[in-house]
């Protein structure tokens, strides 16, 4: 064998090592880090960044999760460690985008620091986040409505407000109410209003129903506060429904625009004209008109009479002439108007039946 052929077999066996050399460390020996440490020259710290809860402003759980993220200028980030005080630090860890933690007890504003550290063993100057904790439930709130709708209302709508619900401090404030409500004792709680801000709104019942409503309040850390007490609004039946027996009362009027619940009134102007209604609920209330020219009369329920007196100084609209709780079952209800000396009109706008 010449020498040119052995010098060509020697260059191709040395490429052949180096080539293989280099593919097997080449993952190690492509990291800048590497030769920059090997050279002594990494000298910058990571910097980096921790974010709490996706950046959330309230917590209402000591556990939390974090987010990192950190870059090293002189290669890559390699340990991270963590601190609820920036003094006493955990041990540090392999870097990783994610870490589960847990705040200290005890409601407030809570900060969490992290920093990273290279190869080199340059650690970042420590970054901070913050959150505020907040474990405790708000207390219930008020829901206000009116016992009878035709208190406030000539149609079948009526107001409901809610608010006031007190969260103790430390609190993230209150965030949102939630309102329900069910149609007769026995019905199901339906959403009516949810996450929404303390207010009004206008509910549309039917003549006959009673609605329940009641409220909770959210805190701002999405801790759920008790609900607030029912509050029962009765819808009245018309002044012509449940009749079972009428002697006069025979008098109507139908006006739209007039100021009597759904627009109707049913009068006598006869002493000695009943009208008798048969009902099934635990609550009654007679709606009519008071006014200077408006008579007194008898009402019986189940057998127990009692004289009221329609006579007011001025007119006034949809008034409670007289009201009752009662047992939940059906009541007899008897109104006989008393025809009273040179104000002799009775007026029936409604009868608030409660269920
Ligand atoms: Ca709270
Ligand atoms: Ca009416």
């Amino acid at each position: 064998m010449d020498t040119k052929k052995l010098f060509v077999r020697l260059l191709l066996f040395v490429s052949v090592f180096i080539g293989t050399s280099f593919a097997l460390a080449a993952p190690g020996w492509l990291q800048p880090e590497l030769w920059l440490m090997a050279a002594g020259s990494d000298i910058i710290a990571p910097t980096g960044s921790v974010v709490i809860n996706g950046g959330a402003a309230n917590t209402n759980s000591t556990a939390v999760n974090l987010t990192v993220s950190a870059v090293d200028a002189g290669g890559a980030v390699q340990w991270m460690s963590f601190s609820n005080d920036a003094i006493s630090w955990t041990a540090t860890e392999t870097y990783a985008p994610f870490k589960s933690w847990n705040l200290p007890a005890g409601d407030g504003n809570k900060a969490v620091w992290a920093r990273f550290i290279d190869f080199s063993d340059n650690t970042s100057t420590p970054v901070p986040d913050g959150i505020f904790l907040d474990t405790v439930a708000p207390a219930a709130p008020v829901v206000t409505a009116p016992l009878i709708s035709t208190s406030v209302s000539k149609n079948k709508t009526f107001n409901v407000s809610w608010g006031g619900a007190e969260d103790a401090a430390p609190s993230s404030g209150i965030a949102a109410y939630d309102v329900e409500v069910k149609t007769n004792s026995g019905g199901a709680w339906v959403a009516w209003q949810i996450g929404a801000p303390a207010g009004a709104a206008g509910f549309t019942g039917a003549p006959g129903n009673s609605y329940y409503f009641l409220a909770r309040a959210h805190d701002g850390a999405g801790n759920a506060g008790p609900y607030s007490a029912a509050a029962r609004v009765i819808v009245p039946l018309d002044q012509s429904k449940g009749i079972v027996k009428r002697v006069g009362f025979a008098g109507k009027v139908a006006k739209a625009k007039s100021n009597y619940y759904l627009g109707t009134v049913r009068y006598s102007i006869t002493a000695g004209d009943e009208l008798t209604y048969a009902f099934k609920g635990n609550y009654f209330a007679l709606i009519g008109t008071k006014g200077p020219k408006l008579s007194k009369a008898v009402v019986t329920i189940d057998g127990a009479k009692k004289t009221i007196d329609a006579k007011a100084a001025k007119n006034k609209f949809r008034q409670v002439l007289m009201e009752k709780p009662l047992a939940m079952k059906k009541h007899t209800v008897k109104i006989k108007n008393l025809g009273t000396l040179r104000r002799g009109r009775f007026e029936i706008d409604g009868n608030a039946v409660g269920r």
